[in-house]
């Protein structure tokens, strides 16, 4: 196909990506102490488009610091909780004013169309950032009425109190960079934390960005802090330091135990968002157009680069030919090319890495015995794209079925036996999420509680949205973001029994 030139950048974006990169900690651009940089590819073209510092263990020795000293600082904790509310609210209204360069950075960066970055990532970030400092003035304690025996004077006073959990180590991944880095600052500094972020290697730059505009709305300096490293060295620094209170980390599961178990040597809290494998269940009773369309975006969403992805499709076996028919010619048509280009329907994979491993799973399912229906190959000779790809009648302990591809690759299978699809649906080591297309609504409720997963959508699939609770059920995690239950693994609770 003919290459369109993409349209320019913004100035302010192509300042930006020239601009020398430091780690932001404790409200400085600093170099890394080692001197060493990293380079940041545009995964359209392979070539490099910016250089950042690679943070070391005393980087983040630095960092974490400077997060502990703001933390019992008196800029921070002189701060009311209205304060920190509208802190916040100034962010979510500067990322918005900016939406056009974090977009841009963000495309370039993650490989995501123009389109998707603005209405997803950045627009997720700020509604995200406006829910979130609600919770700052919401946060309260109980009081509770104990049955000590009574005391010879006086009496017995008892409450709880919610208090942030501290210093929060945050490792993010690479799928959604900004809003990563916003579902993690937003509750953090709505708690009254403070927070060291680790960003993913392959995409710092909205990260850095996001920085700069904290220091805008006046986030006092030690608050956030960002060191862009790698995962082996930076992250896992940030994950073991003993002076972290709480690591959030959003990633694969295996480096989520690792993360998971450097934590538990400190007792440091910690939460995990991990891989999935979620099935899209579609009964004999399904509206079959939105069920190819439902099931089409659940897998090709950001070129299923997402953890919710519906990368397993169960349909009945009464209409399996025509939903899956129904993808492939939805699969067929995406049209792929650089983000920037507003033709393109479906950017490159993020990374070679993702680009080796999700071509490397579909032809391990070839072998294992898949019949490619669609897609398969990668899609052009530059850059990182792989066609959206469907693999059909793939047996149960293939590891296309068993294992997170995370990208456009969507395994289907056939099923007859309602009452054992669930079964076959929890038939994974992950729990994330299911999607369940019908119109029967008691199928619908029998299905709910028998699936093992933190989300069940019906008659959709990757609807997320910040007063809903987000994790998952066994390898996918421990804990829950977003709703009121993020607030908890941010807090302490600190109970205050009293004679009075
Ligand atoms: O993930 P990693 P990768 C899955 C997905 C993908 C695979 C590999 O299946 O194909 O993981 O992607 C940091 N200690 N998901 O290799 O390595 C790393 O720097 C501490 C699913 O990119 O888990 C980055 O910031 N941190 C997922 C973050 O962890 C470490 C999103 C995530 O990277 C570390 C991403 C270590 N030892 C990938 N090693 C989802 N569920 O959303 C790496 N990191």
């Amino acid at each position: 196909a003919a290459e369109t030139p993409p349209p320019a950048l913004s100035q302010a974006t192509t300042d930006f990506l020239s601009a020398r990169h430091g780690l932001v900690i404790d409200g400085e651009a600093v170099a890394s102490e080692s001197g060493q940089t990293m380079a940041v590819i545009d995964p359209a073209t392979g070539e490099p488009i910016a250089h950042v510092p690679a943070g070391t263990a005393a980087d983040i020795d630095r960092a974490v610091s400077a997060a502990r000293a703001a933390f019992e600082g008196k800029d921070w904790s002189a701060l009311r909780p209205a304060d920190r509310e509208r802190l916040l609210l100034r962010l979510a209204d500067e990322v918005e004013a900016q939406t056009d360069v974090l977009a841009e950075l963000e495309c370039l960066d993650n490989g995501k169309t123009l389109a998707m970055a603005k209405r997803v990532d950045v627009r997720g970030a700020v509604e995200f950032f406006r829910y979130i400092a609600g919770w700052a003035t919401k946060l309260e304690g109980s009081t509770v009425d104990v049955s000590f025996p009574r005391p010879r004077q006086g009496e017995y006073f008892a409450f709880t109190r919610k208090e942030p959990v501290g210093v929060v180590g945050a490792i993010i991944p690479w799928n959604f960079p900004l809003l990563m880095a916003a579902w993690k600052i937003g509750p953090a500094l709505a708690a009254g934390c403070t927070v060291v972020l680790k960003p993913a290697e392959e995409t710092p730059l909205t990260a850095l960005y996001l920085a700069k505009l904290l220091e805008k709305v006046g986030c006092p300096k030690g608050v956030v802090n960002v060191v862009t490293g790698t995962g082996e060295v930076a992250g896992a620094a940030l994950s073991a330091h003993p002076d972290v209170d709480k690591v959030a980390f959003t990633g694969s599961t295996e480096v989520g135990k690792l993360v998971g178990k450097a934590a538990m040597d400190n007792m440091t809290r910690v939460s995990l968002e991990l891989g999935g494998k979620s099935p899209v269940i579609v009964l004999d009773d399904a509206d079959t157009r939105s069920a190819v369309f439902g099931a089409s975006n659940a897998i090709f969403f950001n070129h299923g680069q997402v953890c919710t992805a519906g990368s397993r499709l169960y349909v009945h076996d009464k209409i399996f030919d025509a939903v899956v028919e129904g993808i492939c010619e939805y699969a067929d048509k995406v049209r792929l090319g650089p983000g920037l280009d507003p033709d393109t329907q479906m950017g490159p994979l993020v990374s070679q890495k993702q680009l080796d491993r999700v071509t490397g799973y579909i032809r391990s399912g070839l072998e294992d015995g898949a019949r490619l229906a669609a897609g398969g190959s990668p899609d052009r000779e530059k850059g990182y794209f792989v066609r959206p790809t469907v693999l059909v009648d793939a047996g149960p302990d293939t590891k296309v079925v068993r294992e997170e591809i995370f990208g456009p690759v969507l395994v289907a299978s056939r099923f007859s036996d309602i009452d054992d699809i669930a079964r076959v649906a929890n038939d994974t080591p992950f729990g994330l999420a299911a999607s369940i297309w019908s119109r029967d609504l008691s199928n619908v409720h029998r299905l709910v509680p028998r699936l093992k997963v933190g989300t069940v959508w019906v008659n959709c699939h990757g609807l997320i949205d910040p007063a809903l609770p987000f994790g998952g059920y066994k390898q996918s995690g421990i804990g829950r973001e977003m709703g009121r239950a993020v607030m908890d693994m941010y807090t302490e609770t600190k109970s205050v029994c009293m004679l009075v």
